[in-house]
């Protein structure tokens, strides 16, 4: 159909109309990850602590008591991060555990 034909018709695409894409918005929050560490009998609670102070930033008070914390409960939060930072900090944690010889494991999971 003409444009003469349309503005006559007065519909929608004749002149005077004007196209407005619909856009997404261009900021996505990324999906976030905890990182926990379980509780078992062997890993000393001093072991457990300078993890928390050295992989995740911890002062010693808190790292204090995310280790007890897990000492009563069998586990506990140690931070929460995107996907790649979630994922090093666990490879980090088993690798320094398993150089040390303890059983300590630590796992991440969706939020
Ligand atoms: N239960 C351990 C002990 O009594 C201490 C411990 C705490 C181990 C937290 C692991 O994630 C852990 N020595």
């Amino acid at each position: 159909m003409a444009d003469d034909d349309r503005k006559r018709r007065n519909e929608p695409g004749g002149p005077g109309t004007a196209v407005i894409a619909k856009t997404k918005p261009q900021t996505k929050r990324p999906n976030m990850y905890r990182v926990l560490i379980l509780n078992d009998d062997y890993t000393p609670m001093e072991f457990v602590v300078h993890v928390l102070e050295r992989f995740f930033g911890k002062d010693h008070e808190a790292a204090t008591r995310i280790m007890l914390h897990v000492h009563h409960h069998g586990i506990g939060e140690c931070g929460i991060y995107t996907y790649e930072v979630a994922e090093t900090k666990v490879t980090q944690v088993m690798d320094f555990a398993r150089k040390h010889q303890h059983p300590l494991q630590c796992v991440m999971e969706k939020k």
